[in-house]
């Protein structure tokens, strides 16, 4: 029986993660969150825990609790929330993370054994000064134009870097070899679209919430121009990254941060799928441009080959396979959309 640690489980990833874990034999899933969990996931847990990563209290008495096998790290305040609030996006972001950290220390110790800890990064991570740039850059990899600007991006790429450095260098200065191992590994996720859930407080929101406000016949003025492109995944794969990067033997991991992508269409090539499964979406291009800007910051497009070569990350969808296969049949089951009545 292994006993996994989900934290941010009502968050869109979290959803996905714990249906999924929910699949597999002899698995305990504890779950953590802020909030109330929604009663569909709560079925799936061995146990709620409804609180604040901050309480060092609450994941002391969890971890007393509990021997954890892999923690999944997923809480965090996303780009757009995070620029409204930084003081407390760089606490939830940034001091959550070395609680759970810690936490995952004493884990170890405790039960004589490395932790796996699993984190999400994100493309925020990278901070293109201007279009050009950003144009030339093409494909990014994991070690070039690490200079966000938004405190979000800035919290993960520092989050990154604390967890290499528990895995690799914690207490270094120790005269006796210290005991507790974390087998840090961190995925950096493009923006990522659900057919079941619509994210809050980010800024690849756009792609998702172009396509939920269509399915539901609502207007969607789009925040970003036409030309706006970044990369993106499905949940489904996004998932797959996650226990596919937790499932890699160690051995044949050549770093603890990886990139993975699907596919990178604009603005205006997604509202093209949206507007053939949906005709009537009237949705409008209308930059918010301060929120434009950090989108120009991310690349177009990100390089996840150390993936594909490390631990055959493959994704399932590609954009076209993507909307035709899962996103627009589950939006419309979602909203019950009879194609006859409303969009024929
Ligand atoms: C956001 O928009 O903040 C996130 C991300 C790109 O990590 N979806």
């Amino acid at each position: 029986m292994k006993t996994i640690l989900v934290t941010g489980a009502n968050g869109e990833i979290g959803h996905g993660l714990i249906s999924r874990l929910a699949e597999q034999p002899n698995l305990r899933i504890i779950a953590l969150d802020l909030h109330e969990l929604e009663e569909n996931i709560k079925a799936k847990c061995y146990r709620v825990v409804t609180g604040d990563i901050l309480d060092t209290a609450l994941l002391e008495s969890v971890s007393a609790t509990y021997n954890f096998d892999t923690i999944y790290h997923l809480a965090a305040l996303l780009s757009t929330k995070a620029e409204r609030q930084p003081v407390l996006a760089h606490k939830v972001n940034v001091d959550g993370t070395l609680n759970l950290l810690e936490m995952a220390v004493g884990q170890s110790r405790v039960q004589g054994r490395e932790i796996k800890f699993l984190y999400p990064s994100s493309i925020a991570v990278y901070g293109l000064p201007d279009l050009q740039k950003k144009e030339r850059a093409g494909k990014v990899k994991e070690h070039e134009w690490l200079t966000p600007r938004t405190m979000y991006g800035i919290n993960k790429l520092y989050c990154e870097q604390l967890g290499i450095y528990y895995a690799q260098h914690y207490r270094q200065l120790d005269a006796e070899a210290v005991r507790g191992h974390i087998d840090f590994r961190a995925l950096r996720f493009p923006g990522l679209i659900s057919a079941v859930t619509v994210p809050t407080g980010g800024t690849s929101d756009y792609a998702p919430e172009m396509l939920h406000a269509a399915a539901q016949a609502k207007p969607y003025p789009c925040f970003v121009r036409e030309d706006t492109r970044i990369s993106f995944m499905v949940m489904p794969d996004a998932i797959e990254a996650l226990l596919g990067l937790e499932a890699a033997p160690r051995e044949r991991l050549t770093r603890l941060v990886y990139n993975a992508t699907a596919f990178n269409p604009s603005a205006g090539e997604i509202y093209e799928l949206v507007r053939r499964a949906f005709p009537k979406a009237q949705v409008t291009f209308v930059p918010d441009l301060k929120r434009q800007k950090i989108v120009d910051s991310w690349p177009t497009d990100i390089d996840d080959s150390a993936a594909r070569a490390d631990w055959d990350w493959k994704p399932a969808y590609d954009f076209k396979r993507a909307f035709e296969e899962y996103l627009v049949p589950g939006v419309k089951q979602q909203y019950a959309v009879t194609d006859s009545v409303q969009y024929n």
